[in-house]
């Protein structure tokens, strides 16, 4: 059993996240797809991160982060949105080595709710 006190913070920090008047799972630019995937084991090294989200989003207020295993950044911080569909953003990687590759993103819909999350992939040897 989780104690009431508990669950009533983790509903407090939950409306923080998705901000007031947010409808659970409704709306959310929520990740519908990613290349590399999310699991991939790549032959080769990808030269670009790209999500698409089920709502277009604010690249001002959007992030992604690809990091090593050591948790060093390999991205070059250049967060670009399609033109062509205002769902998708995409990052440019560095040459990067093979191994585990981290992927952290942080979106902002049109509606102004935010919504994280993170995944891996895999360049192999
Ligand atoms: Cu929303």
């Amino acid at each position: 059993m989780i104690p009431p006190r508990r669950l009533f913070i983790a509903a407090l920090v939950l409306g923080t996240l998705a901000g007031p008047g947010a409808v659970p799972g409704f709306a959310h630019a929520l990740l519908r797809a990613a290349q590399p995937a999310p699991g991939s084991l790549l032959p080769a090294a990808p030269a670009w991160v790209r999500l698409t989200f089920s709502e277009t989003v604010e690249p001002l207020f959007c992030k992604i982060k690809v990091t090593d295993a050591t948790g060093k950044q390999v991205d070059d911080g250049s967060l670009v949105s399609d033109p062509a569909d205002r769902r998708r953003l995409m990052i440019r990687l560095k040459p990067i080595p093979p191994g585990e590759y981290l992927v952290t993103w942080f979106a902002t819909s049109t509606d102004t709710h935010r919504t994280q999350g993170t995944f891996r992939f895999q360049v192999l040897k």
